[in-house]
Order: structure tokens, then sequence, then C-alpha cells
């Protein structure tokens, strides 16, 4: 992600109700099966921030987290194109 740029999210969940949160940034969304949660969001500075789930779903819960990258905006495509084929995701239905 680059750091002080809205981001356009889209949140959903394919199983059971989630919640995507952002530690260090006041942010949670719900994710619901069969609805899509958009809101934008903003890392305010580069960094990696760790997106843990904040809703108990299941057995797996405490091992639900995943972390996103903020990076400066000038360093996005270098960035972008370190990363191996199977970093390059996008989340999500479309
Ligand atoms: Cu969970």
């Amino acid at each position: 992600m680059p750091a002080g740029v809205a981001a356009h999210l889209r949140i959903t969940s394919a199983d059971v109700e989630h919640k995507f949160s952002v530690n260090g940034l006041d942010y949670q969304a719900e994710a619901t099966p069969g609805v899509v949660t958009e809101d934008i969001l903003n890392f305010p500075k580069p960094g990696d921030y760790d997106v843990p789930c904040r809703e108990f779903c299941g057995a797996g819960h405490y091992a639900m987290r995943s972390e996103v990258r903020a990076v400066p905006r000038e360093d996005l495509r270098e960035d972008f194109r370190n990363l191996r084929p199977d970093e390059r995701v996008t989340c999500g239905p479309r």
C-alpha cells in the first residue's frame, strides 16, 4: 500500500463473521458473508501494520492475522517489482 494515500477497501467473508482491524490505527470493519463492506482507509506512515481478526470466528481465530506494508508513495512501483509473483495478489472478489 502507498502510505498517505486513501485506499478503497472492499471487505467480505467466504465463511463466517470476521472483523478486519489494523493495529496502530483506530480501525475495524466487519467482514460479513454475503455483504461487501466498502470503506476508505489511509495508512498515514510507512511501516508494517499487523492486521488481526477481532471477532472470534472459530478454532483458527487466534492465528488469523495478516500484515499490510505501507511504503512511501514514490517507492511503490519499485517495491511492487521486488515482490515474488505469489506475493502480487489482490484480496477478495471483484
Ligand atoms: Cu477471528
